[in-house]
């Protein structure tokens, strides 16, 4: 990285989208532990973390409180995190990128020289990454449409009546992010077979590890939800155990409190 930037993140450690960075950060060892993440504290100075804390108004929209306070995400850049700022310490020149995917792959550009490299260097590796990274993500949209209709709780948070919830929209939601989920292991089956990760061309978890763990394990953690419970996707669910053998997984993912109490939800159950 060049000696005048300084890069900062705004993260929201419980959610899901940030979760994907906490797990790149670690994997690369730019936090040299759990407890250093959760304290905020990186191994590059260069490199800070901004926490924060949801709040929630009583119309129920997101205002984030920040940690340091004097720090906080502007409104007018993003509303969502994670969110990635690069200031220019010397022209005080800002640019921001604002999407979980793209924010841990120009990480790991910027970081190519530092700890594992979590993506190839073959440009047909990158493509096959980036297909899947894609295919990852179209997936989750697909999940959230089965959890708005499933999940009475969630419902209500995206402004959908009790009365307009609807099964045939879970139902769909569901299909959909399973052919989803079946695709992203079949474009992953050469790597899963010879590394067990799901990054093509990389030695250990990579990029599309990162992107996919922390969606399996945020909705495992909010909805009690296994997103690859059906047997046609045991390939990911093996692959995932494998990724809770990661070093600092417990520390991280199994301490008590590990998700709030008040975020958590339930799905309703029924045939999908
Ligand atoms: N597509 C975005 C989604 C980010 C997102 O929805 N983050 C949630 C927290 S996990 C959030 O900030 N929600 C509040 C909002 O969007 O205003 C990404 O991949 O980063």
């Amino acid at each position: 990285m060049p000696k005048n930037e300084q890069v900062t993140l705004f993260l929201w450690l419980p959610g899901l989208f940030p979760r994907r960075v906490s797990y790149w950060l670690l994997i690369k060892g730019l936090v040299s532990s759990p407890h250093d993440l959760l304290d905020g504290t990186t191994t590059d100075p260069n490199l800070s973390i901004v926490r924060l804390n949801l709040h929630m108004t009583p119309t129920g929209s997101i205002v984030w409180e920040s940690n340091p306070e004097n720090d906080p995400l502007p409104t007018e850049i993003s509303t969502s995190s994670p969110c990635l700022r690069i200031r220019d310490t010397e022209t005080g020149n800002e640019r921001w990128v604002r999407e979980s995917s793209s924010i841990i792959a120009h990480l790991e550009e910027v970081y190519a020289d530092r700890g594992p490299a979590l993506k190839s260097k073959d440009l047909l590796d990158i493509a096959a990454t980036n297909d899947l990274v894609g295919q990852i993500n179209l997936s989750v949209i697909e999940s959230l449409t089965y959890i708005r209709h499933a999940s009475p709780q969630f419902a209500a948070f995206s402004g959908i009546k009790e009365e307009e919830r609807s099964q045939a929209a879970a139902r769909l939601g569901h299909q959909c992010m399973v052919k989803g989920f079946l695709k992203v292991q079949d474009w992953a089956g050469d790597s899963l077979a010879t590394t067990g990760w799901l990054t093509p061309g990389t030695d250990g978890p990579g990029l599309v590890d990162a992107n996919l763990a922390a969606v399996r394990r945020y909705l495992e953690l909010v909805y009690g939800w296994n997103i690859f419970e059906k047997e046609e996707l045991k390939p990911l669910a093996e692959w995932y155990e494998r990724f809770k053998g990661l070093s600092w997984w417990g520390a991280l993912e199994e301490r008590p409190n590990v998700h709030p109490p008040e975020l958590k939800f339930t799905i309703e159950k029924f045939e999908v």
